[in-house]
């Protein structure tokens, strides 16, 4: 049989490193899962809804750095990607779309099925193609598997089934992919940058997920300057652990001496950071610097004084030849001490998780972070599991946390974390999953998980409602509407499935229950938790005004990270968390 386009598609994907393409098939894609079947170097993961296997893919090329396919079928099919690929976006994850398209004799008919791929995915593609002429298929597939690979995050190649199983033009030619370039600033910007920070009497830094290749040069930096060193979410696996410099993560969820750190230095290095509240980033009394890679992060959620487009690693290596040490760490030792006490305090429900009823969240994830493996990979679900996910799953060297943490998809934890344990199989990979999150999506693909026996933990956050929502909009002064719903007994739901279900009722249970889910090596495995939800509960007498007023200033200090003040009311006033 001659080559045709959809083989000539999977040997150069197959040439770029990808080894999985996760979708649903479909008559349009007949041809390019014919080529996927005779190439034989693709595992082909059939999930029971497109959007679980591009939130899989997510995970998976996000860890591996190398690019992952994933498939939907015309129309219908392509639409169920569009989700996770704002999310591959977003949180910068090489995935490439492969998504099946009308025969060409029918573009621009308004057939079956069709849609227009350039409009549909203008806001998520940072490349797309349409196929119409097989003479494409080089240029075109090549572009999409090295914007894909070099600026991370999502391609769309759009084929009409009569292009795929046309005959190839041409010879085939190796894919050649470049190594991720090394990018400095300007000399002249990196003196002025060492000036003003020769300048400054404190200097803070604050870092995300650019710090991920960087973690040794910003500890080592932090070291020279006395430098506190905070973090927004995504960076907090990078730099949190054991780093003496610590101080915590700023933003809605925040904890630590972060915030305090960030507002009163003389001086904040921004590092590979493009945290969007910009609320909490300082004014114009502390002089802001701004390093990335991208240069549309620079200076858009806070204005600035000096922007450098650099990766952070090599910026910081030059900085480093020619900053001067700094010898006052006043101002260090004054926010690792605030980031220490409120350690104590974040302690509280979970040194009384075992005698409270319903179950503490706090009490569940820190007992789950002790319990897991030291190599672990934790997954949450945007809700209350990334609260928990931010407080109380500790990191570690070769421990990794991840969610929509940018996009903020409800549903990500289940098909992420079943996307890390197909690219590490074997290693512990958990899923903290919301019961709106795991009905909405990880249900169906538990199937998925159950056929492949996949032993991916999951914790479910069984507390009938859609908690985070719940607590905006008391924050917002709402009623809280629309947010409660029933849940069936999800360890009975599983066991029917196939997998391994354990409920947990009672908080001395917790450890135990949580045991054997981790011992559970044979396939997935769910643990349906039934926890308090965060919910403000209040003393029947309070009268409304008072219970108004109080719940929303409580839900004002949980979405604004002041979780210490918090628990010491909390302390004071019986149990009204
Ligand atoms: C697809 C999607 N729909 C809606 C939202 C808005 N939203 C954010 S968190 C949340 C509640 C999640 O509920 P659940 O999964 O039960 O987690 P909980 O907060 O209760 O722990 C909702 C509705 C969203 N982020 N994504
Ligand atoms: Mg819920």
């Amino acid at each position: 049989m001659a080559r045709n386009v959809a083989d000539v598609l999977w040997q150069m994907l197959v040439d770029a490193g990808v080894k999985r393409c996760y979708g649903i098939i479909g008559d349009a894609l007949n041809p390019v899962i014919d080529a996927l079947r005779r190439n034989g170097n693709i595992d082909f993961v059939h999930v029971r809804n497109e959007e679980y296997g591009v939130f899989a893919a997510v995970a998976d090329a996000y860890f591996t750095g190398a690019p992952v396919a994933v498939c939907g079928t015309a129309g219908p099919g392509v639409v169920h990607l569009f989700n996770g690929l704002m999310d591959a976006r977003k949180e910068r994850a090489p995935v490439i779309a492969i998504a099946g398209d009308v025969e060409t004799s029918l573009i621009d008919t308004s057939a079956l099925e069709e849609m227009n791929p350039y409009q549909f995915f203008q806001t998520a593609s940072l490349y797309t193609a349409r196929l119409v002429n097989p003479a494409q298929a080089q240029a075109v597939i090549g572009t999409a598997i090295r914007t894909a690979i070099i600026e991370k995050g999502p391609t769309v190649l759009s084929i009409p089934g009569d292009i795929a199983a046309a005959e190839a033009v041409g010879e085939p030619v190796h894919t050649s992919i470049p190594a991720a370039p090394v990018l400095r600033p300007a000399d002249s910007d990196l003196r002025c940058l060492t000036d003003m920070i020769n300048e400054a009497g404190t200097v803070a830094i604050f870092g995300g997920d650019g710090c991920r290749d960087a973690r040794e040069e910003v500890i080592e930096l932090a070291a020279r300057l006395k430098a506190p060193v905070g973090y927004a979410l995504r960076g907090k696996q990078w730099l949190e652990h054991d780093n003496p410099y610590a101080v915590g993560l700023t933003g809605l969820l925040g904890y630590g001496g972060a915030y305090g750190a960030i507002n009163h230095a003389d001086l904040l290095l921004m590092l590979g950071t493009d945290f969007p509240f910009s609320e909490f980033l300082p004014g114009a009394k502390v002089r802001k610097v701004q390093i990335d890679t991208n240069p549309k992060h620079i200076g858009r959620r806070t204005s600035l004084d000096l922007g450098l487009v650099g990766d952070v690693k090599a910026t910081v290596n030059a900085l480093l030849e020619n900053v001067r040490e700094k010898t006052d760490d006043r101002f260090l030792r004054k926010y690792v001490a605030e980031t220490e006490s409120f350690d104590e305090l974040k302690g509280h429900y979970v040194d009384n998780g075992p005698g409270i009823k319903p179950i503490r969240p706090e009490y569940l994830a820190a007992t789950l972070s002790n319990l897991a493996s030291d190599d672990a990979m934790f997954f949450a679900d945007t809700g209350t599991a990334v609260m928990w996910l931010a407080r109380h799953i500790k990191g570690g060297k070769n421990r990794r946390l991840f969610g929509s943490f940018s996009w903020a998809s409800m549903a990500n934890a289940a098909p992420n974390a079943f996307g890390a344990q197909l690219a590490y199989p074997g290693r512990q990979t958990i899923a903290i999953c919301g019961d709106g999150g795991f009905t909405m999506l990880g249900m169906g693909d538990l199937l998925t998980q159950v056929e492949r026996k996949t032993p991916v933990v999951h914790i479910l956050l069984n507390n009938e409602s859609l908690d985070f929502v719940g607590i905006e909009q008391q924050e917002a002064g709402y009623i809280p509407y629309g947010v409660a719903f029933k849940n069936p007994n999800f360890a009975v739901v599983a066991e029917a499935m196939g997998a391994k279900g354990i409920r947990i009722e009672e908080p001395d249970a917790v450890s135990d229950g949580l045991t054997e889910a981790l011992a559970h090596k044979a396939g997935p495995v769910v643990v349906d938790v039934v926890v308090d939800p965060y919910a403000l509960a209040m003393p029947s007498h309070v009268p409304f005004h008072t219970l108004k007023g109080y719940t929303l200033s409580v839900a004002k200090q949980v979405l604004s990270g002041k979780m210490d003040s918090l628990i010491k009311t909390a302390e004071r006033n019986i149990r009204l968390l």
